[in-house]
């Protein structure tokens, strides 16, 4: 008989679990004796078509169990899941009785899918009694949900993707879209759109526009003032618009009347005949998209700017149309969903807020005896709530806020003074787990089963194709479970997520009268009766979903119609304010801080990726060349920040990206995996008096070089990586570490002020986890190297004084996994630097694109058939486009 195929291929169509560009992912599982899941971009998807992005090609290579959490614990100590949720509903339901409802609180995530993030809210608003649910989207969109319900009476998104192609111009501001939605990037540039990128700093994006405005920091709300007049003054208004849909033109005008183009050109820092150019580009370009993210939001008076931005819009008419609309791109998989179901503490469910009919109108729905009365505490105030012992038990799902939240330590601090921590998460070392009571482990993407919505709307699937691990649950799981503990086990009886999908969409029709004054936007009661099955096989759909769009809606607004009282859209009046933060004698810079192109957030699951950390493994800060000579700063040099809140140590990159007296760090990095590297530590928590959302982009801090004698690179085995990084923190001369994972363990790298005795530092790692001392050292004079290593590979250890001189990082990773040479002096003799790559997919390196450039090829898509670089997803061509045009310049 011939050879029996032992493995059965399977294909799940799921969701990309990343942006919220929201791509479709055809994962394929091949069972059998070499089990292997690979993924592809779903060609039926909407959203992509067919592509995916470097973060969504590497999907598979981030599962598997390694560094996942398995199995309950409590105070470090694992436990079964009945004592674990019995200890929990215990805790909360005295301090309830004890406290009252506003004693707890959940903190959510844009991450959780819509079906957890329904019970959740359901739980806490109409069982608990309290609207303490809020969620790390007050970090990223809450902002631009206050200026849409301002203006538009409804946080509904006008637009969908095919505007993006259709317009003739998209406005990119304070979105760094090549990097953090690259499908879209991708769809944009194929249609060559024409694109302007207002952006302080240059970026990947700003790299392939038209226009590049390098706006001083802060300054947008100015911009769309000087923008407004002009529309006015250059008669490029929809006055037909104006007049039959909106409400407040006159007095808006009025107060942008101020911004002439040379008092805006000189709050922003531009020049006035580039900002004419822009402001003239948009005039002239009847559809455009303004297509904005954090660059906006994330600021102190992120709702005016939102709104400065959608005032223009409003004046020329361009929404509800093709190719046009002020379109705020949201960033999370699910923080759509999570508007949707109402898991902002500002707002009740499904679209309702807090007045007393909407109130009556959920309880009954859900039939609850226990309705919140009044909205909860948004982030930075909950967390404050946290540190004055108000709040005693709180509950953290799917987010990691002792990283992502201003003034990150103090988070830690205050979660550390709470009586009842618990956190839900699918790893099991994150800096908010390790200020967890009680540690629950959580399904994650393949293993769960739910909805999520997209930028445009669009609620896809997530399909389950993979067993959760070790005794992991999902969340809505858990959430009913806490739910039946404290008594509510009627109201939370679900098997399925298709039911609570189902009743969450019969909610979101629940007197909701089409043309009725009060109408809500959020509609998918089409969607109230699927069954099980219709549901599994749910296709990508945009809401609403109602009687009058069976099919979904592409677009809103297309009737003039909005969903304020008056039914007209509502100009805004904006007066524009600085950054709260400004920079002062003591911290005379600013810090802006954003997305890699390789990495999510605080990198628990991008950074299990080995190929993910190629592009950039450790937290750098950029300089420009001036601010980097004024401080005595190298490229490559380890540099400190320090705000009036805290610090952070990375590696110098000096660059012309980034403009005098303004630096910018990524957000990736957390305690778990380097030392002094979290961005949000140094943040001030100033925050929108509309959105509550914190202002991240302008932090005022001051930077000076650090000195190093010497730099250590050490390997160990996963076994032993957990002690290791415990010990670190008692080597006296240690000025910085940060590690990477590789196959079978972990690569350190430390940074030292002393040259550094390898014999008592190995001693003092190796007693420190019980490893007798077998060892060999070899040092070459000359150069300052050293090697370290023992007979177990516990440990090996290179020095040097200069980063640089480290051997290839990738040669030897290999010897966790390979025996160790006869000699290991060789491992010496290849010494060549680590190279940077460029294109993660492929595998190419800045290195090799360089040398290709220098023997003639001028082009990417050249580049692209010699080299293999940028012919994956294409995520890395707007920075070989860049190495491109650097070459160009300097042999000119
Ligand atoms: N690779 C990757 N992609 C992601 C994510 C990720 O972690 N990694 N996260 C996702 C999430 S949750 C989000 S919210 C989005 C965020 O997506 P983006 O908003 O595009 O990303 P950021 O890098 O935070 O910031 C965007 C840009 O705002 C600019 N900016 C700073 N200050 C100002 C200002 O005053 N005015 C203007 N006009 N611009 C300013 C910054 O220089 C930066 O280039 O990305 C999503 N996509
Ligand atoms: N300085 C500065 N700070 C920022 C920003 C910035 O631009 N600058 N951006 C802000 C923005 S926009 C955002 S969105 C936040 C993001 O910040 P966070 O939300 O804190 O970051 P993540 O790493 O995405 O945290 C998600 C956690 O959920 C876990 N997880 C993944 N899947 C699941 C699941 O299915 N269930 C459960 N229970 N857990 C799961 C992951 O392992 C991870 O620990 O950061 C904010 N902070
Ligand atoms: S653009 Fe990339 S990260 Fe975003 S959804 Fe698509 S594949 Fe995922
Ligand atoms: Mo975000």
């Amino acid at each position: 008989m011939a050879l029996i195929e032992r493995f059965r291929a399977q294909k799940t169509c799921t969701t990309c679990p990343y942006c919220g560009v929201g791509c479709g992912v055809a994962a394929t599982h091949k069972r059998g004796v070499n089990e292997e899941i690979s993924v592809e971009g779903d060609a039926q998807h909407p959203a992509n078509l067919g592509r995916l992005c470097v973060k969504g090609s590497a999907l598979a290579e981030t599962l598997g169990e390694r560094g996942r959490l398995l199995r309950p614990r409590l105070h470090g100590r694992e436990h079964d899941w009945d004592s674990a949720m019995d200890y929990m509903a215990r805790k909360f339901a005295r301090t309830i009785a004890e406290h009252g409802p506003d004693s707890v609180a959940f903190y959510l995530s844009g991450q959780l899918l819509t079906e957890d993030y329904y019970v959740a809210n359901k739980l806490m608003k109409g069982f608990i009694g309290s609207g303490n649910v809020d969620t790390n989207s007050r970090l990223c969109m809450s902002s631009a949900v206050a200026a849409y319900k301002r203006s538009l009476g409804a946080d509904a998104v006008p637009c969908c993707y095919e505007d993006l192609e259709e317009a003739d111009l998209v406005v990119l501001v304070g979105s760094n879209a090549a990097w953090t939605h690259p499908i879209l990037f991708q769809r944009m540039q194929a249609a060559q759109t024409k694109l302007v990128v207002i952006d302080p700093r240059a970026s990947a994006t700003s790299e392939m526009a038209d226009l590049h405005l390098p706006i001083t920091p802060g300054s947008d709300g100015a911009l769309f003032n000087g923008l407004l007049r002009f529309l006015s003054e250059e008669n490029a208004l929809d006055r037909e618009f104006i007049a039959n849909h909106t409400e407040h033109f006159e007095e808006t005008l009025q107060t942008a009347g101020e911004w002439t183009p040379e008092k805006t050109a000189e709050r922003c820092g531009v020049a006035v005949a580039d900002l004419q150019a822009f402001f003239t580009l948009f005039a002239r370009s009847e559809r455009t998209v303004s297509f904005y993210s954090q660059g906006i939001n994330q600021s102190s008076s992120g709702t005016d700017k939102n709104n400065a931005i959608i005032n223009c819009h409003l004046a020329t008419g361009r929404i509800g149309k093709p190719g046009s609309g002020p379109f705020s791109i949201t960033g999370q998989p699910n923080a759509m969903g999570g508007r949707e179901v109402g898991g902002l503490a500002n707002m009740l469910a499904a679209h309702m807020n807090f007045e007393a009919e909407e109130i009556d109108r959920v309880g009954r729905f859900w039939r609850a005896g226990n309705m919140a009365q009044g909205p909860g505490l948004k982030a930075v105030d909950l967390f404050r709530a946290v540190e004055r012992g108000e709040i005693k038990a709180i509950w953290i799902m799917a987010t990691n806020p002792a990283v992502s939240m201003p003034d990150a330590a103090r988070i830690g601090r205050a979660l550390e003074k709470c009586p009842l921590v618990v956190v839900s998460d699918c790893v099991a070392d994150t800096d908010t787990a390790r200020c967890a009571d009680l540690l629950l482990p959580a399904t994650t993407w393949g293993e769960k089963n739910g909805t999520v919505t997209n930028s445009e709307r669009r609620i896809s699937r997530q399909r389950r194709f993979l067993a959760p691990p070790g005794e992991a649950r999902h969340d809505w799981q858990i959430i009913c479970d806490l739910a039946q503990r404290l008594g509510y086990g009627e109201q939370f009886d679900y098997r399925h997520p298709a039911e609570i999908f189902r009743e969450h969409a019969a909610l979101s029709g629940f007197e909701n009268q089409p043309g009725t004054p009060g109408q809500r936007a959020f509609d998918i009661s089409a969607l109230a009766d699927i069954s099980e099955r219709e549901y599994d096989q749910l296709q990508p759909v945009q809401w609403p979903v109602n009687n009058a769009n069976p099919g979904g809606s592409r677009r809103l607004f297309a009737d003039g119609r909005f969903f304020t009282d008056s039914g007209r859209a509502q100009f805004l009046p904006v007066e524009p304010l600085a950054p709260q933060q400004q920079r002062s004698g003591d911290y005379p810079l600013w810090l802006n801080s954003g997305r890699m192109r390789d990495q999510w957030h605080t990198m628990t699951r991008t950074g299990r990726a080995r190929k993910l950390l190629d592009h950039s493994e450790m937290p750098q800060v950029q300089i420009h060349p001036t601010d980097a000579r004024d401080c005595a700063i190298d490229d490559g040099q380890l540099v400190e920040l320090a705000s009036a809140r805290g610090r952070l140590r990375g590696r110098a990159q000096i660059t012309a990206a980034q403009k005098q007296g303004e630096l910018f760090a990524p957000i990736h990095w957390s305690e778990s995996l380097a030392g002094d590297s979290r961005v949000s530590a140094l943040a001030e928590p100033a925050i929108d008096p509309h959105s509550g959302q914190p202002e991240f982009k302008q932090v005022a801090v001051r930077l000076r070089p650090l000195s190093v004698h010497s730099y250590l690179c050490l390997i160990c085995p996963s076994e032993t990586a957990t002690r290791f990084q415990s010990l670190l923190p008692e080597i006296e001369s240690l000025v910085h570490w940060y590690r990477v994972p590789c196959d079978g363990g972990y690569r350190y790298e430390l940074a030292l002020s002393e040259p550094p005795d390898c014999r008592p530092l190995a001693q003092q790692l190796l007693e420190g986890i019980g490893e007798p001392l077998r060892w060999q050292q070899l040092q070459l004079p000359a150069d300052q190297r050293w090697l370290v290593y023992t007979d177990a590979l516990q440990l090996l250890l290179f020095s040097a004084t200069d980063w640089r001189q480290l051997p290839d990082r990738h040669a030897l990773e290999q010897w966790l996994t390979d025996p160790l040479p006869d000699n290991p002096a060789l491992l010496l003799q290849k010494i060549t630097p680590a190279a940077q790559m460029v294109c993660s997919c492929m595998q190419v390196s800045r290195d090799q694109i360089e040398t290709a450039i220098a023997e003639g090829t001028d082009s990417v898509e050249a580049l692209g058939e010699q080299l293999g670089c940028g012919t994956n997803c294409g995520s890395c061509k707007p920075e070989i486009a860049s190495i491109l045009r650097a070459q160009a310049r300097s042999v000119a």
